[in-house]
């Protein structure tokens, strides 16, 4: 399968450069974890891929390097009310993910993302297919540092940015939307930046 994301055309490339409601710029980049940075080596990563309760697939971090690696340069909107454009990473696209675990039609409708460091957030599928979400395993040219969700995060760049799961270790297919860490916590199930969904009843 040959896929091929945006590959740092910039303003060109599709980005969407126009900022939602109520963000502001930065040009640093903010760490915001609930806990402290997991150590996870190569050896001791692995990805689980699972339907319910039942595991369909397991990764290890070579295996997972072998997937094909797509680029991808999009804007991130945090809840806390930075963004940031154009930024640039390089992982798995979720569609890669499914396709190597022979998963052609989604299972069902909704995923729950699950780091090391306990961490969870729940996406719909349609959102984290057709090229919209990554594993990203590399932040502008380089591999992801720790503090940022290093060695992989999952990339949700169109919802807020507490859908990209720092440390992620696995995707589980769920029959309903289950909310996960900040969505059990008050944040919106869905949280779109564009239609301003921060809380739950936004
Ligand atoms: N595993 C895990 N993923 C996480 C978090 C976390 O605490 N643990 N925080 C989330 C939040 S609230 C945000 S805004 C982004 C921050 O990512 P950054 O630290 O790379 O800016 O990660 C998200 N992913
Ligand atoms: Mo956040």
């Amino acid at each position: 399968m040959v896929t091929r994301g945006f590959t740092g055309k910039g303003r060109t490339g599709g980005e969407d450069v126009r900022i939602p409601p109520g963000q502001h710029l930065v040009d640093d980049f903010p760490v915001l974890s609930a806990g402290p940075t997991p150590k996870v080596t190569p050896e001791q990563w692995s990805f689980t891929l699972k339907v319910g309760p039942k595991p369909v697939k397991k990764w290890a971090w070579d295996e997972f390097n072998a997937l094909p690696q797509t680029k991808m340069t999009r804007g991130i909107h945090c809840v806390t009310a930075w963004s940031k454009l154009n930024t640039a990473w390089e992982g798995v696209l979720i569609d890669n993910i499914l396709a190597d675990a022979g998963i052609g039609e989604p299972p069902t409708p909704y995923m729950l993302a699950h780091s090391f460091d306990g961490y969870s957030t729940n996406v719909p599928v349609k959102d984290l297919t057709n090229g919209k979400a990554m594993v990203a395993l590399r932040y502008e040219g380089k591999p992801l540092s720790p503090d940022h969700g290093g060695l992989a995060r999952l990339l949700v760049p169109h919802l807020y940015f507490w859908k990209s799961a720092k440390w992620i270790n696995g995707l589980q297919f769920t029959q309903k939307d289950e909310p996960g860490f900040w969505e059990l916590r008050g944040y919106h199930i869905y949280g779109d930046p564009w239609r301003e969904q921060r809380y739950t009843h936004d």
